[in-house]
């Protein structure tokens, strides 16, 4: 018998294309999530120019859904007088509310000239950000912060590129600027699997009483091109870097036609999600094949129901 899928596609899929920015761009895709105060749902969406440049810019729907009101201009763009690490535009937003700083974390790619870094941004309203610059120097991607202190340090996770192979880390800082203490948290897989050689964190991790459950991608490189997959995995809520369970398949990966055909194909990027009033419902929102946004519904408790069954320690 097969078991039903953890994820759920929107009948509407895509959410939002190229044709509903009210500027000139090529592509919409990876965007970063949250439900603000009064339950709006704001996508910060990775905007590719017709130059080839990302920048980022905000999205908002009181359903999550449709009736998207986008920024008139860019939100916010890189910097590079300021920065010169935001050479080639910034990418990939993962935002994190912290509650004890009272602002959301945005932690995004910059493009250097020598190749993606991890950079810090801090804003309460998505107007106007605090950048902290890189934090994580190049090769290094997809990172989010963890919403609070790890016994007294901050904690991110990233992904420095050791080559041939790319695997997820932790590291602590106690000021968010300095950065140390760096741990590996998951290791990609060798040889013909799914998850072999390339894996990075997707949206942030989502904590629940059991621990940090977090959806990763694997990238399987064939003949004929790369597949970017999600899978499963769980982690100790004080030890982050400690995986308590790590599901051997993947769990969403592209099928429809809008992720299999565009800029990229077979590309599914989910950079964020926002959970529903019920505590369970994640509305989990990705890229498509680098050209468009789409979402798919998933439940926290069965996603830990399946590690259980499926996951290995
Ligand atoms: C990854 C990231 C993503 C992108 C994906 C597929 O390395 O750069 O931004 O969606 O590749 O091209």
């Amino acid at each position: 018998m097969t078991e039903a899928p953890l994820f759920h596609r929107h009948g509407g899929n895509p959410i939002l294309t190229a044709s509903d920015w009210p500027y000139p761009i090529n592509s919409v895709f990876n965007a970063g999530a949250v439900t603000l105060a009064d339950g709006t749902t704001l996508l910060l969406c990775r905007v590719e120019d017709r130059r080839g440049l990302s920048h980022l810019c905000a999205a908002r729907s009181v359903n999550g859904v449709d009736d998207w009101r986008v920024d008139a201009t860019p939100t916010l763009l890189g910097d590079p007088e300021n920065h010169p690490e935001e050479l080639w535009g910034i990418e990939d937003p993962r935002i994190t509310f912290v509650p004890e700083l009272a602002k959301y974390a945005v932690v995004y790619t910059a493009y250097t000239r020598d190749g993606p870094g991890v950079a810090l941004a801090f804003t309460e309203d998505f107007r106007s950000f605090e950048r902290f610059g890189v934090i994580m120097s190049p090769e290094d991607k997809d990172a989010a912060l963890l919403p609070r202190r790890i016994d007294g340090d901050w904690a991110l996770i990233h992904r420095p590129v050791s080559a041939p192979r790319a695997h997820m880390w932790v590291s602590f800082s106690p000021d968010l600027r300095n950065w140390g203490n760096h741990r590996m948290m998951l290791e990609a897989r060798k040889g013909a699997w799914w998850d072999a050689n390339k894996i990075g964190l997707s949206p942030p991790p989502i904590e629940t009483g059991r621990g940090w459950l977090v959806i990763y991608h694997g990238v399987k490189h064939t003949a004929a091109g790369a597949i970017y997959r999600l899978g499963l995995a769980l982690f100790d809520l004080e030890h982050p870097d400690q995986c308590l369970r790590r599901g051997d398949e993947w769990v969403f990966g592209p099928s429809e036609p809008y992720e299999m055909h565009g800029d990229v194909g077979n590309v599914v990027f989910p950079c964020g999600y926002t959970i529903g009033s019920d505590g369970d419902t994640v509305r989990l929102y990705y890229g498509a094949a680098d050209t468009s946004l789409a979402l798919a519904t998933g439940s926290i408790s069965r996603m830990l129901e399946w590690l259980d069954r499926h996951g290995t320690i």
